[in-house]
C-alpha cells in the first residue's frame, strides 16, 4: 500500500491555513492521539468522501491512509484483511473496522455526534434520515456510477445510463422542493451523502444538473455552508481539472 497522503495537510499547505484534521476541534469521547481514527480512502470516491466530509463535520481526529484504486491497492491480500469487499472507503476505530459509507457514518455519529444534529435520534426524524440514504445506496449512486464509471475508464456508459440518472434526480428535485435541505430544516447525513454521489456528475463536464433547479441551487448552498467541503474535496476538485485538461 503507496504511503499514506494527508490531503488535508496538502490542502490547508497550499491554501496557507494553519493545522490539519487536528485542528478541528475533538468530542469528550474522541480516541487518543495515539489510536487515532484510519479512514482509507480514495479521493474521487464518493462514498469516501461522504466519510471524510461526515469525520470533519463532526470534529472527529482521524488520520487518512491513500489506497490507489487505479493501481488495485484495494484488491491486496493487506487491505482484504481490512475491507473484505475491496472496496474503499473503509474505516479502523481502535481496531474495530467498519466498510460500507452509509454504515460508516452512522457509527461517526452515533459514536461522536455531540449533538443529534447530522443524525436525529427521535425515530421518525431517523428513520427519513435512514430512507433517504437507502435511496442513495439502492437508487441514486448505482445510476450515476453506471453512467460516470465506464467514462473513467475510456470506456461508453449504456445507452440508457443517462436517462436513468436523470429519473433518479427528478426524485432529488422533488424532496428538494418541499424543504431546502433532503429530509430536514438543517443538514443531516442525508445532504452529505446524496451530495458526494451528485457531485460525482461533475467529473467530465458532459453532464450537467441544471434543468433541476432545486437540486442545482441545493449542491451550490451546500458547498458553501460546509465547512468542510473545500478541503475534503481539493483532491476530487484536482482530478477533475486534470481530467478536463486529458480530455481537452
Ligand atoms: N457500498 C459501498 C461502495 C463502495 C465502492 O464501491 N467503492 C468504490 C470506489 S467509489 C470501490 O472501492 N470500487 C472498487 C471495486 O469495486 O473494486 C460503500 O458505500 O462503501
Amino acid at each position: 500500500m503507496s504511503r499514506p497522503v494527508d490531503i488535508y495537510r496538502t490542502a490547508n499547505v497550499r491554501n496557507g491555513i494553519q493545522g490539519t484534521a487536528r485542528a478541528y476541534r475533538s468530542p469528550a469521547s474522541s480516541p487518543s492521539e495515539n489510536d487515532v481514527i484510519k479512514i482509507y480512502y480514495h479521493p474521487i470516491s464518493p462514498p469516501s468522501r461522504n466519510v471524510m466530509m461526515v469525520a470533519k463535520e463532526l470534529g472527529v481526529p482521524h488520520e487518512l491512509r491513500h489506497v490507489d484504486l487505479f493501481k488495485g491497492e484495494h484488491k491486496t491480500e493487506e487491505f482484504l484483511r481490512i475491507n473484505p469487499f475491496g472496496t474503499l472507503p473503509s474505516l479502523v476505530d481502535e481496531g474495530f473496522i467498519v466498510c460500507e459509507s452509509r454504515a460508516i457514518v452512522t457509527y461517526l455519529a452515533n459514536r461522536y455526534g455531540k449533538d443529534d444534529n447530522l443524525y436525529p435520534k427521535d425515530p421518525r426524524q431517523r428513520t427519513r434520515v435512514d430512507s433517504a440514504l437507502q435511496f442513495d445506496v439502492a437508487d441514486l449512486w448505482p445510476a450515476i456510477k453506471a453512467l460516470q464509471k465506464p467514462q473513467l475508464f475510456g470506456k461508453t456508459p449504456a445507452a440508457d445510463a443517462e436517462e436513468a440518472v436523470l429519473a433518479q434526480l427528478r426524485h432529488v428535485d422533488r424532496m428538494l422542493s418541499e424543504r431546502k435541505y433532503l429530509v430536514s430544516d438543517h443538514v443531516t447525513l442525508a445532504d452529505i451523502c446524496v451530495l458526494s454521489s451528485v457531485t460525482f456528475l461533475e467529473c467530465f463536464g458532459n453532464f450537467s444538473i441544471d434543468q433541476f433547479e432545486n437540486v442545482s441551487l441545493w449542491v451550490d448552498q451546500l458547498k458553501r455552508e460546509l465547512r468542510c467541503y473545500d478541503v475534503v474535496n481539493e483532491g476530487f476538485e484536482l482530478w477533475k481539472a486534470d481530467n478536463r485538461k486529458r480530455q481537452e
